[in-house]
């Protein structure tokens, strides 16, 4: 036997792990968060379990259009390409949004606040010209990311495009993305989806867009949860009271951090046991929750693909890593991969 031999019985071996995406093909997508790094270290896991991709920052404001009027569509592009020779799908993330936003959209070139029509004008323009540029590829976009607040008693997040737009700036984002690709489905997406207090919020914004006749088709649940929040039941309660206004639902960015967010301990250099058992059991539940409502649910990303990289590697402490995936660091299956995938098979 020749050593070529050897390496095509490893990749044989390889190809009988059970593609995620083929598992859950009746349902709904499974999607992963990409960038020019990973779409190179982390190809042949996204090939082989995906099929579709959102760029983790290379679609934000800020990498799109850092200086008025000159748009960087390079790097998206090739997330794009990447996409397109796979087969794979693609979710636009996200065209209005307060953090990653250049100053010069809020400013005067004297540094005084523009005013409501020229930041809506502003607005418009990078709308309509990301939207369009990839009209008919983007299937759905999320139009308006995290504007609700996480203050008690306040429905709005304090930020620049309420300051000077007002709370309209939100169903004008989605009347400028339906203009631009009227094809397209529109989310509005945020994160605490499932904290109660929180999706109460979003359902009265979502509510009130609606209202409107702003054309809005689903909400983006981001789904930074961890191994204790938020409980099935909460995710429950949010799936029924987004899907009862009539809403797609999009799983948008899919992680289980093992640390509860107030944990701020940093020895640890591989996950625990328990942690991994508590992850799988976990993973287990929520795929068996998207199961029951993929009536409602059409794609489920995850924030990423595998665990060696993740942005919670830096987030919410500092140089602490994190290991929230279905693939370890070296992008074999986890116990919480085998138990998806019996999930689906159930
Ligand atoms: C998300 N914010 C963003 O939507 C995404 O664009 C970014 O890459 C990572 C996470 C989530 C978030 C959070 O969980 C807590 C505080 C602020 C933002």
């Amino acid at each position: 036997m020749d050593r070529r031999q050897i390496i095509v019985t490893k990749q044989d071996h390889s190809d009988d792990i059970p593609k995620l995406h083929e598992a859950f093909k009746q349902r709904f997508r499974i999607g992963a968060a990409v960038n020019p790094i990973t779409l190179d270290t982390q190809s042949e896991l996204l090939k082989h379990h995906f099929n579709n991709i959102t760029a983790e920052n290379e679609m934000k404001f800020e990498s799109l259009q850092p200086v008025e009027g000159k748009y960087t569509f390079a790097v998206a592009d090739r997330l794009v390409d990447f996409a397109a020779t796979n087969g794979m799908g693609v979710r636009g993330h996200t065209l209005v949004w307060h953090n990653q936003t250049p100053k010069w959209m809020f400013e005067n070139r004297d540094g005084s606040a523009v005013d409501r029509e020229t930041l809506l004008a502003r607005m418009q323009a990078h709308i309509e010209t990301v939207v369009s540029r990839y009209k008919g590829i983007i299937y759905a976009w999320d139009v308006v990311n995290e504007a609700v607040s996480d203050n008690s008693g306040e429905l709005l997040r304090p930020s620049k495009w309420l300051d000077i737009a007002g709370e309209d700036f939100i169903a004008s984002a989605f009347e400028f993305a339906h203009a631009a690709d009227p094809k397209a489905l529109l989310f509005y997406n945020d994160y605490n989806e499932s904290v109660p207090e929180k999706r109460e919020k979003i359902y009265t914004l979502v509510r009130s867009l609606k209202e409107k006749g702003a054309p809005i088709h689903g909400v983006g649940l981001q789904a930074h949860w961890n191994l204790e929040h938020p409980t099935i039941d909460e995710i429950r309660q949010a799936i029924e009271r987004y899907a009862s206004l009539g809403m797609k639902l999009h799983i948008t960015e899919l992680d289980v951090s093992v640390f509860q967010f107030e944990d701020r301990r940093t020895d640890l250099t591989e996950p625990t046991d328990e942690m991994l058992a508590r992850q799988a059991e976990r993973y287990q539940q929520f795929f068996q929750l998207f199961k029951e409502y993929s009536e409602h649910i059409h794609s489920v990303t995850f924030w990423g693909a595998a665990d060696d990289y993740t942005w919670l590697d830096h987030f919410p402490v500092r140089g602490r890593k994190n290991w929230p995936f279905l693939f370890d660091e070296k992008h074999r299956p986890k116990q919480s991969f085998w138990d998806v995938i019996d999930t689906a098979r159930s």
